[in-house]
């Protein structure tokens, strides 16, 4: 056995036995609550959830899934709500324009309710051609293709939310439909059938109202604080009076919060006046505030890890007070819980090759100072009504 691998057995018994220890306290494990010690139970205290991303794997695979115990143990001991990191979306649930397969997802959704956590739903429709299926971009819309994409469209949310009924209290409905670099919408093959991007998004909010008249629908994007976010914060403002103007029943504004330090030159105080200006702006026209995909990139920092863990838990409980100052925000969810199965190691390395940490905790699944920064901001928080 490695080292590593004893450690991260090591670090996982001390979850293990906090997380039984409070189940065998009676009252001390509330179904979907997490552990009495977890995030959620601190979330939970003041009208709030914590949740996180969860994958599918086979059984026991080295994934960031409910079936690889070790990573089951922090959702079990921290989450109070889940989101499918990538199995309900399009290239996920549709092999093609004439099936669905929920296999995955629906795996997701036994075990999460199994341990009575309830699920959000990430995504209806990620509005981008990269993201669709590869069938899509080539699909043959036929001789009335406005028609056969609105029907295309309004099948797909339809099916998934009639499925799961009110099993899912929010979704995502549209995903990142906002080209940040010039602030206009995408265009899919599907949206050029229909006949604009702006009435695709459109329908998928209208359709999902129908088909899930009880949900939460969020317009969920990635135009997050630092100062090379502000042609996209500009974009999402104005698709979301675009929607107020149109009429379209958009509840909340998904902040994903893919964060990213700025080194000692630009301070998390320096973001915060025009941060604010867009959450203001965006909640008086009505909109609540769901923080979907919360972790930190460890950009400009040292390699030293204790450094960066500082570096990355300072910066995450500066941007989590300003956040929970908002009462129009209840849920906050992170976009994993181990460094170990991160996206970001794949998306963006660091350049001086040393591994990213951008979770709550580490790579062995020990909590680092980034879970107590989450912790301390949920203690400091104003309690929501
Ligand atoms: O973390 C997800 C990664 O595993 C997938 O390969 C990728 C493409 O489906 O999506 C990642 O999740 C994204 C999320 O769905 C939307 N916001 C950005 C997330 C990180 O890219």
């Amino acid at each position: 056995m490695t080292m590593a691998r004893r450690d991260a057995l090591a670090a996982l018994a001390g979850v293990a036995a906090t997380t039984c220890a409070a189940a065998a306290t009676p009252g001390a494990m509330r179904a979907g609550a997490g552990s009495a010690d977890g995030l959620n139970a601190l979330a939970a205290a003041k009208g709030r959830r914590f949740g996180s991303c969860v994958a599918w794997s086979p059984p026991a695979a080295n994934r960031g899934s409910f079936a690889n115990p070790a990573y089951a143990a922090l959702l079990t001991r921290d989450c109070g709500l889940l989101v499918a990191e990538n199995e309900m979306k399009w290239r996920a649930l549709r092999p093609s324009a004439t099936r669905f397969d929920f296999a995955r997802f629906d795996a997701i959704m036994a075990w999460a309710t199994a341990h009575g956590l309830p699920v959000r739903g990430h995504n209806l429709l990620w509005h981008q051609p990269k993201w669709m299926p590869a069938w899509e971009e080539t699909h043959d819309f036929g001789a009335r293709p406005a028609i056969a994409a609105a029907a295309l469209l309004t099948e797909h949310v339809t099916t998934v939310c009639r499925r799961y009924g009110t099993r899912i209290a929010s979704y995502d409905v549209v995903n990142e439909a906002v080209d940040p670099a010039d602030a206009t919408l995408y265009q899919t093959a599907l949206s050029r059938a229909l006949g604009g991007a702006a009435p695709t998004l459109d329908l998928a909010f209208h359709t999902a109202r129908r088909a899930a008249p009880h949900a939460q629908l969020v317009y969920n994007d990635y135009m997050s604080w630092e100062p090379d976010n502000a042609r996209h914060r500009a974009g999402v403002l104005t698709l979301l009076e675009g929607f107020r103007a149109r009429g379209v029943p958009v509840d909340a504004l998904g902040v994903q919060s893919h964060l990213v330090t700025q080194g000692t030159g630009m301070s998390a105080a320096a973001l915060e006046p025009e941060w604010r200006r867009f959450l203001d702006a965006v909640t008086a026209m009505g909109y609540d505030l769901v923080i979907t995909e919360l972790d930190v990139r460890d950009n400009r920092l040292p390699a030293d890890p204790i450094v960066r863990d500082r570096g990355v838990a300072d910066y995450t409980r500066a941007y989590l007070d300003i956040m929970l100052a908002y009462p129009r925000l209840r849920d906050i969810l992170v976009w994993g819980m181990t460094d170990r199965y991160s996206w970001i190691e794949g998306f963006e390395p660091r350049k001086d090759g040393v591994r990213r940490r951008p979770c709550p905790y580490d790579d062995r699944f020990a909590p680092k100072p980034m879970r107590a920064a989450i912790a301390a901001a949920l203690t400091a928080a104003p309690a929501r009504a």
